[in-house]
């Protein structure tokens, strides 16, 4: 863990110790949880909202493709004298369709959405929750990508679950209605479908759990901690 607001140098909010991070996305769900995870860690995230259009968000095979080239077009809009700015780029990876939307979740998103997500799926059911679970497995992945004013710094993370039967919940964004994450153990880490864990939802979706709750199996947070290890790491090489 870094100390805390020191890691990334520059740009300190006046009279405080934080940091600020210029965040780029107009995903008000995805703001909402970096700014959540990362204000313990005296890093202020402020959002950069661009006119629709000025970043070319490419069809490119990973994630961290995408992210390091959304990355090369946006450090040019950083505001005046700021120096950090940060993309994520995240997306479902549903493993009976091969790891489709993946790259293109977006897209899939506000086509076909999450009803046509379990058209795609609907032959793959089961009585026995296990096996459904074992049947829909899915991840959500993402990648966090930061510009320190020199170089990129990448984090990832992922969170393995399944796609449920039906919709419920309408907490979180995007996907959240139908996911059910895997069950962690004492220690973060994900069990088998099935196991129970100390960090369950009970089978509830993400849109069915608070922010917090989200929080504790997010892909999203995931890849902050490593982006921050990351971080923390090169620092101490340096
Ligand atoms: P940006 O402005 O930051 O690019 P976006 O909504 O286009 O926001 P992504 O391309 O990274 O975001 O994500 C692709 C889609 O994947 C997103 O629109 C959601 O539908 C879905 N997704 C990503 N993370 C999710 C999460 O935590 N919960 C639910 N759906 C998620």
């Amino acid at each position: 863990m870094p100390k805390r607001g020191i890691i990334l140098g520059g740009n300190r909010v006046a009279g405080t110790m934080s940091t600020v991070i210029w965040f780029l996305t107009g995903n008000e769900g995805k703001l909402a949880e970096a700014t959540h995870h990362l204000a313990p860690l005296d890093f202020e995230v402020r959002q950069l909202r661009l006119p629709e259009g000025t970043i070319v968000e490419p069809q490119l095979d990973t994630l961290e493709e995408v992210a390091a080239a959304k990355i090369e077009q946006a450090k040019h809009y950083l505001p005046e004298g700021e120096t950090h700015i940060m993309v994520e780029d995240a997306g479902l990876f549903v493993k009976p369709l091969d790891g489709f939307p993946g790259v293109y979740s977006s897209y899939a998103f506000q086509t076909i959405g999450f009803q046509g997500l379990l058209r795609l799926l609907s032959h793959l059911q089961s009585e026995d929750p296990v096996q459904a679970a074992s049947l829909r497995s899915a991840s959500f992945q993402a990648v966090v990508a930061l510009w320190d004013g020199e170089k990129i710094i990448f984090g990832s993370g992922t969170c393995p679950g399944a796609i449920s039967v039906d919709p419920s919940g309408d907490e979180g964004f995007g996907f959240d209605p139908i996911f059910v994450p895997l069950d962690l153990d004492d220690l973060g880490h994900p069990l088998p479908p099935g196991v129970y864990g100390v960090t369950s939802t009970h089978g509830a979706t993400f849109g069915s759990v608070p922010l917090e709750t989200k929080q504790m199996f997010s892909h999203r947070r995931r890849a902050l901690d490593s982006l921050v290890a990351e971080i923390s790491s090169q620092n101490q090489d340096s």
